[in-house]
């Protein structure tokens, strides 16, 4: 039921078909066009698909989940194809048909009443918050790859980022869902409703699952009111313990108003700092960690910069900070949230980075990090501990980078099993999850295996053969293949 579930028909039978559907400009079958839509964003994973289908309309996606059901068919949904688990793209061999909601792009309704806005899937991060925007209010979700990923992937994988203290990840912020199931039935549920229990609430299906329980193509979002101030600093804090009761001493003196808190390490840093290239440190000295603060209110940018400052002077009185900068201006608040949005990008340029997108509750997190970061130096002691994340709600991106003088492919190689094995047991061993906020996909799969009990991957592969029999909808992504043939 996971992997390469081969149809009887030909590849051009298969494109004939979803042409008829699409219409021939909006289904594409050659090489160099399938390209892109079979490859992951940072090359790591590539597939095989016999067409790309790019529809316009709930009614196109439905036809076409129709006729692959009919046929035996794989489906593959994709939005921005930003995922960094393998999770969008189509196994390595195989009929695949890749599905991608980008034509899907219309912002349906506003309705600032009811402070919702209805938006077809493939409408982009960006455009959403944009769409927001233009009718004074906030639609919260922000992630380094907003101006590519969409909707309908943030649904799917239950995307996060950098404001979930404060807002919630994508689950939080959506009220209604549309999906198209495995066989082509139409799930309606684009309502706006903050209060409905009329029984299971099934657009949680749709959230989360990385397409593998059907197509997300629209939904209904909370917007928010819009913050009138902001106020960025940078904190070098003496420890991740450190940066826990900096974040503690936040909350007691701002309350809501702490948006963001996120942690940085200092070699980190120093990668980041080297691919920006002209970007300056904001502190003079060294520094092994640092956080960075972000208060927002509906109050005065003075009041809001006063309240940070107290945060900030009481903590370098305690010792829990060693140094501290405040944004003086906006351009300042851009400079150091794209010091910190840029670290992902900065790993990916140097390659042979691992990636353990781990959660652990926050009065663990400071002993899990101390504990993975000696297991890590004990495996490999020169290695570069890219720890960074969204301390604030509990999640770290533990990347350790191979040191700097082993050519990416050994590290990969030699070291990347051990490391992320050590570093996942660590974090689940805390009662922490080993995928925080990126999704399972191809990446992290097998190794659910480890970390569920056999009565959840038991509920998961129920679910998954109730709602896609055929096992035709994203196959080998998420639900670890063990399982699939003891159930
Ligand atoms: C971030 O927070 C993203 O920057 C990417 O979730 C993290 O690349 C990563 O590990
Ligand atoms: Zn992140």
């Amino acid at each position: 039921m996971t992997a390469n579930t081969a149809s009887p028909l030909s590849n051009e039978a298969i494109v004939a078909a979803l042409s008829a559907i699409v219409g021939p400009q909006a289904c594409l079958s050659q090489a160099p066009d399938l390209q892109p839509f079979v490859t992951d964003y940072r090359g790591l994973y590539v597939g095989q698909a016999a067409a790309v289908v790019l529809p316009n309309s709930t009614e196109q996606v439905s036809q076409v989940m129709a006729w692959c059901h009919a046929h035996g068919v794989v489906v593959v949904p994709q939005g921005g194809n930003t995922s960094l688990m393998g999770g969008a793209v189509p196994e390595p061999q195989g009929q695949a048909v890749v599905l991608n909601l980008r034509r899907m792009n219309q912002v349906l309704a506003v309705d600032t009443v009811n402070d919702t806005l209805t938006l077809q899937a493939g409408v982009t991060l960006n455009a959403a918050r944009k769409a927001a925007e233009d009718a004074g209010r906030l639609f919260p979700l922000r992630i380094g790859s907003e101006g590519s990923c969409q909707i309908g992937g943030n649904i799917s994988t239950n995307a996060g980022g950098t404001a979930v203290l404060r807002y919630g990840n994508m689950r939080d912020l959506v009220l209604g869902v549309e999906a198209v199931l495995p066989d082509g039935r139409i799930y309606s549920g684009l309502r706006g409703l903050r209060k409905d229990n009329t029984g299971y609430d099934l657009k949680q299906l749709f959230i989360g699952s990385e397409g593998t329980l059907g197509i997300v193509t629209a939904a209904v979002l909370k917007l928010m009111p819009q913050p009138t101030a902001s106020s960025v600093a940078l904190a070098a804090v003496a420890s991740p313990a450190a940066a826990v009761a900096l974040l503690g001493e936040a909350k007691k003196t701002a309350g809501q108003a702490v948006t963001a808190f996120e942690l940085i390490s200092g070699p980190a840093l120093d990668l980041v700092l080297g691919y920006l290239g002209k970007v300056k440190s904001p502190f003079e000295a060294r520094h092994d960690w640092m956080v960075l603060i972000e208060l927002t209110s509906g109050a005065s940018a003075e009041g809001l910069d006063q309240t940070l400052m107290q945060v900030l002077e009481s903590g370098l009185e305690s010792g829990l900070v060693l140094d501290a900068t405040l944004a003086q201006s906006g351009a300042d608040a851009q400079t150091f949230w794209r010091i910190r949005e840029e670290i992902s990008d900065a790993q990916t340029r140097t390659g042979g980075s691992i990636k353990c997108d781990v959660s652990v509750p926050l009065s663990r997190i400071a002993a899990f990090i101390e504990e993975a970061t000696a297991a890590v130096l004990a495996l490999e002691p020169q290695t570069r501990m890219i720890v960074y994340g969204h301390m604030g709600d509990g999640n770290v991106h533990f990347n350790p980078l191979r040191p700097a003088d082993r050519p990416a492919k050994d590290y990969l190689g030699a070291f990347y099993e051990p490391i992320s094995r050590q570093v996942d047991s660590l974090a689940h061993a805390a009662g922490g999850s080993i995928s925080a906020e990126h999704g399972v996909g191809v990446a992290k799969r097998d190794d659910l295996s480890h970390y569920k009990s056999e009565v959840e991957l038991a509920l998961m592969w129920q679910i998954k053969k109730a709602l896609d029999p055929q096992g035709l909808l994203n196959p080998g992504k998420v639900l670890p293949a063990p399982v699939a043939a003891q159930a």
